[in-house]
């Protein structure tokens, strides 16, 4: 059974990723091209301060960026804390393909985009250069929760560009096909001002994204630490092995998150997204404001507002 081939991603801006993924997926493409082809509309926005270009630094002023692509029979790769590469989804797709392994970091990860091809690059834009010069004023790392989308739309308004549905930093996204086969993607700037250095949770397999054909596949969004801490992505699938629903799945998560550390994670913004091979989703997270887009062939510019464990 399952509602056939749909497209799931994070945050406001998951509605044009995935209709760009839908242009693949609904014409019967493979879920690995959809979602490598989705993610790369928010890594190339401009409005989007947690994606690819104009992603806001590290507390250095350098733009570093994580991704991770996956599907459902294992295969996998991922680059962490990548410079001056405009797409690092792209990198991660031939690491995948074109190395024996499944991660890649820093100035090695760079090295072998230059070797592949890629177009080194500047990627702290004007706009992002100005908010780090006005954070460097206190200097204060404080994540606040959903600044993926309340960023996107401020710098929509900002710089009076065509009005983009979201704002957050980090899409994840989730593909099934009609035939059960999955896979996923996630791509990031990161947490702004982060330590120089510093890789979260999106190009961590099974953290940030996690794929099994078996089962479904789930991709997180929020402070990466807490999704590391607890193998998030992988949870999920494995909660969903295990006969919970995505929905299920997801909750049981958040509610591991934060039992482990309720002090720490209760300003904090973690969520989860989730979809099994049926084409049934799911989310949940810790705090309000969490959205996620879904596609299909009924519909392709749904946007949710994911239930949250605080109001
Ligand atoms: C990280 N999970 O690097 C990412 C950040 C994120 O929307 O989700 N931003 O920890």
């Amino acid at each position: 059974g399952g509602v056939g081939a749909r497209v799931v991603s994070t945050w406001d801006f998951g509605v044009p990723a995935n209709q760009a993924a839908w242009t693949v997926l609904g014409n019967g493409g493979h879920p690995l091209d959809a979602v490598e082809t989705g993610v790369l509309v928010p890594e190339a926005d401009l409005r989007n301060h947690s994606v690819g270009r104009a992603g806001y630094p590290d507390r250095d002023g350098k733009v570093t960026l994580d991704a991770s692509i996956m599907d459902g029979d294992g295969r996998c790769g991922a680059v962490a804390a990548l410079e001056h590469i405009a797409h690092p989804i792209k990198v991660a797709r031939k690491v995948m393909e074109d190395t024996p392994h499944v991660l890649l970091v820093g100035d090695g990860a760079l090295e072998f985009a230059l070797q592949e091809g890629f177009k080194k690059e500047d990627l702290l834009t004007p706009e992002s250069a100005k908010a780090w010069h006005e954070w460097l004023k206190t200097a204060k790392y404080t994540p606040v929760a959903n600044s993926e989308n309340l960023d996107y739309h401020r710098t929509v308004q900002n710089l009076g560009m065509p009005g983009g549905k979201n704002n957050h930093d980090t899409i994840g996204m989730l593909a099934v096909d009609a035939h059960g086969r999955l896979a996923g993607a996630c791509t990031t700037s990161g947490m702004a001002w982060k330590l120089h250095g510093r890789v979260g949770d999106s190009p961590i397999i099974g953290a940030g994204l996690y794929v099994d054909n078996e089962v479904g596949a789930a991709t997180s969004t929020g402070v990466g630490e807490e999704v590391i801490r607890n193998a998030g992505s992988f949870l999920v699938v494995e909660l969903m092995r295990q006969g919970r629903s995505p929905q299920q799945a997801c909750e049981e998560a958040v509610h591991r998150i934060v039992k482990k550390r309720p002090e720490a994670t209760k300003d904090m913004q973690v969520g989860f997204l989730a979809l099994n091979r049926d084409g049934e989703c799911g989310a949940y997270a810790i705090q309000k404001g969490f959205t996620y887009a879904v596609c299909d062939v009924q519909q392709q510019d749904r946007l949710i507002a994911s239930p949250s464990l605080y109001q």
